[in-house]
């Protein structure tokens, strides 16, 4: 595997979407990419897997054994994919010249706060794994959905110390003005202050200014990705971002082929 991008983020923010376009953009530009699905609840998926949790878990099979409803047999599915670590590696092994992406549960906490995932991670990827959150276009357009969507974001780096892109997917939902919007905020945080105090009347300060400084200073202020994954835009920076972390870029110069 050249490296692995494992995709995570909050339910319905379009990883599995985000994984199919990536893939497809990846092999459009003539390098060799895989999709892994660790998502063991998942029905209906816009891509086929090359490697597929579901052909060894069942989500139905875990309910009737634990006698578990769907979210319970969710949490106990999680746990169980890393006893078939082995069997992913050993597939994986197939994989060698392969940017691999993996597709994760769909809940966020399902694969990004189980205690195995980190091992997960490391077990799967090594030193050649990142992590992609999803954030949403739409639920970062206001000051208060884009500061709650970077909390999460800090949760899972502290989860997994790793690689992280801040990538916030369905950008064709909002506005060219609402993206500017955005990426002023990331780029000054007095802006973002502004904005959040007029949508929420200064209510929370001091909280406010003491976060987004100690966000800034551990590095979480970082860059924004904006994709949409139905009009695959956006999906040169993060293959360039994927080319850094996994080969120190050195084919980023053949990152437009088809130009
Ligand atoms: N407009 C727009 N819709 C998108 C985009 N990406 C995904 N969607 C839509 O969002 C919905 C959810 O997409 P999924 O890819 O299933 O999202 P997910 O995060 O994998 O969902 P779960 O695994 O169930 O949490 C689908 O209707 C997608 O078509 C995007 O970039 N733009
Ligand atoms: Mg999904």
């Amino acid at each position: 595997m050249r490296g692995g991008l494992f995709v995570t983020g909050p339910a319905g923010t379009g990883k599995s979407t985000f994984c199919n376009t990536l893939n497809n953009w990846l092999q459009s530009q003539q390098y060799e990419s895989a999709i892994v699905n660790l998502d063991p609840g998942v029905e209906y998926s816009p891509y086929t897997p090359d490697i597929d949790i579901r052909d060894v878990i069942s989500l139905d099979a875990v309910m009737k054994e634990y006698g578990l409803g769907p979210n319970g047999a969710q949490v106990v599915a999680a746990d169980l994919i890393l006893d078939h670590t082995e069997s992913i590696i050993s597939q994986l092994e197939e994989l060698s010249d392969h940017y691999v992406i993996f597709d994760t549960p769909g809940q966020v906490e399902l694969f990004s706060f189980r205690q195995g995932s980190p091992m997960l991670v490391d077990s799967l990827a090594g030193d050649k794994g990142m992590i992609c959150f999803l954030a949403d276009a739409v639920v970062g357009s206001t000051p208060s959905g884009f500061i709650s969507q970077k909390m999460l974001f800090g949760s899972v780096f502290f989860r997994f110390f790793r690689p992280m892109l801040f990538v916030l997917n369905k950008s064709d939902l909002i506005s060219p003005d609402q993206m500017d919007r955005i990426m002023s905020w990331e780029n000054d945080p007095e802006i973002l202050y502004d904005a959040f105090a007029e949508e929420k009347q200064k209510m929370v300060k001091d909280f406010y200014l003491e976060m987004v400084k100690s966000f800034r200073e551990s590095g979480l202020m970082t860059r924004i990705f904006p994709t949409s994954s139905v009009n695959a835009e956006g999906f040169e920076d993060i293959y360039s971002q994927m080319s850094l972390m996994f080969s120190g870029g050195e084919d980023t110069d053949t990152m437009y082929r088809d130009e």
